[in-house]
């Protein structure tokens, strides 16, 4: 595994020095002020390319831009509707000047309007570091009392409204607005955050879009990129739904094994493939993670590791980040499927055996507490957890692992 790390571009407060010493190999990073469905220019992956080519005192770093993550899809593709062609002639072109300039990974997904969704970004654990948290009840009373939205009741069982509405009743003004800017945090590093009316006005757009709709949509975009990138020697991959289940009645269709079957098999290619987020993925009890490695392995092309403590046994329900080795997921597990598949390639030499890998969100502890840098991607919390998973794999990979045996 290539151990790589997200960097947001010169205004991150985690800084290129940082990473250095967290041990990073490679970055994954992309060009986060530029709008979605824009087209990427040369010059500006040349620049931030640049960027992360050296250190504060001006120093060669020794890293290089490994996966773009991510060239976003607008929603215009995923509705096909008003510049939808004209966005994909874009996102063509902007691959093209990726792979020129040298990087082979991109990352992306295709989930309508919001990306990861979270009701609290800075959740107090008891040992004083502070987490991301999903509360379903928390989300619901956001969706059905702040909102609004026609209808919501009849996506909730009867007692997450109860609950619902206990919660929004205990909040005070301050609160319900900060759960709403949580909730609508969006696209992290995009210079995007919607407002409740936009919200609205994208929901209304959405009506009319089935899952079928969305995921044959889908699979009309994946026809047009994937031999494009095939021939450009891109590797495409697509991260999973955040949470894996429907939100706000919005379509989703990347939250299971059988939605990834269904899209890897649309569109044969290696070039068509998947960003395993164990995170995302873990939220739901029925997502059987090793396994899904060991079966669908030859098509994942990046890999963010990272856990979640499941709060409820539904599929739908409240979760919280956790420890990269703590919480529901068996990282162990996950990380001897990935050297299985990684042993599997090379045997098939296939030169892309190495699989990037980055520790994917970390808590805040320390220092972290007061610098305050994008959610989800605190210095030391990263560096810990990436330290955790290199145990591991150092473990895992060592001549002696019978040794105790
Ligand atoms: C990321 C996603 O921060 C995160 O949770 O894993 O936002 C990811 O960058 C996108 O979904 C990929 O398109
Ligand atoms: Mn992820």
């Amino acid at each position: 595994m290539r151990q790589t790390w997200r960097w947001f571009g010169p205004q991150d407060l985690v800084t290129i020095d940082d990473m250095l010493q967290a041990g990073a190999e490679g970055v994954v990073t992309a060009l986060h002020h530029a709008p979605v469905g824009a087209l990427w220019t040369a010059q500006e992956i040349v620049r931030r390319q640049e960027e992360l080519s050296l250190t504060r005192a001006g120093n060669p770093s020794g890293l290089k831009w490994q996966v773009v993550e991510s060239l976003p899809v607008s929603e215009d593709i995923k509705k096909q509707k008003g510049d939808w062609r004209e966005h994909l002639e874009n996102y063509k072109v902007s691959l093209r000047h990726i792979a020129e300039a040298g990087i082979d990974v991109v990352c992306y997904n295709f989930m309508p309007v919001l990306d990861w969704t979270r009701t609290d970004l800075r959740w107090k654990l008891p040992t004083g570091a502070t987490c991301m948290r999903f509360n379903y009840a928390d989300f619901a009373a956001f969706d059905l009392f702040i909102l609004k939205r026609s209808g919501a009741e009849k996506d909730y069982p009867e007692e997450t409204v109860d609950a619902a509405k206990d919660r929004h009743c205990a909040m005070n003004d301050d609160q319900r607005a900060a759960l709403a800017r949580n909730v609508v945090f969006g696209l992290p590093g995009a210079a995007e955050g919607f407002s409740l009316d936009d919200i609205r006005m994208h929901l209304a757009e959405y009506e009319a879009v089935s899952e079928d709709r969305l995921r044959s949509n889908f699979i009309d975009f994946l026809g047009e990129v994937v031999p494009f990138a095939e021939e450009l020697g891109l590797r495409l991959c697509c991260h999973p739904d955040d949470p894996p289940f429907g939100l706000l009645g919005l379509p989703r269709v990347m939250s299971t094994e059988n939605d990834y079957r269904t899209i890897m098999d649309a569109v044969r290619s290696p070039a068509n493939g998947i960003t395993l987020c164990t995170g995302s993925l873990g939220a739901r009890p029925d997502n059987d993670l090793p396994g899904m490695i060991d079966r669908l392995g030859e098509r994942i092309h990046f890999l963010h590791l990272r856990n979640v403590k499941r709060e409820t046994g539904t599929v739908r329900g409240s979760f919280h980040e956790a420890d990269h080795l703590d919480g529901d997921t068996d990282m162990v597990a996950v990380i001897a499927a990935v050297l299985r598949e990684e042993r599997r390639r090379k045997a098939d030499g296939r030169v892309d055996w190495s699989i990037p890998m980055r520790p994917d969100h970390g808590l805040d502890i320390l220092d972290d507490l007061e610098r305050h840098a994008q959610p989800g991607y605190p210095a030391i919390g990263r560096l810990k957890g990436l330290a955790e998973l290199r145990g591991i794999i150092t473990a895992l990979s060592h001549p002696v692992e019978g040794l105790l045996a």
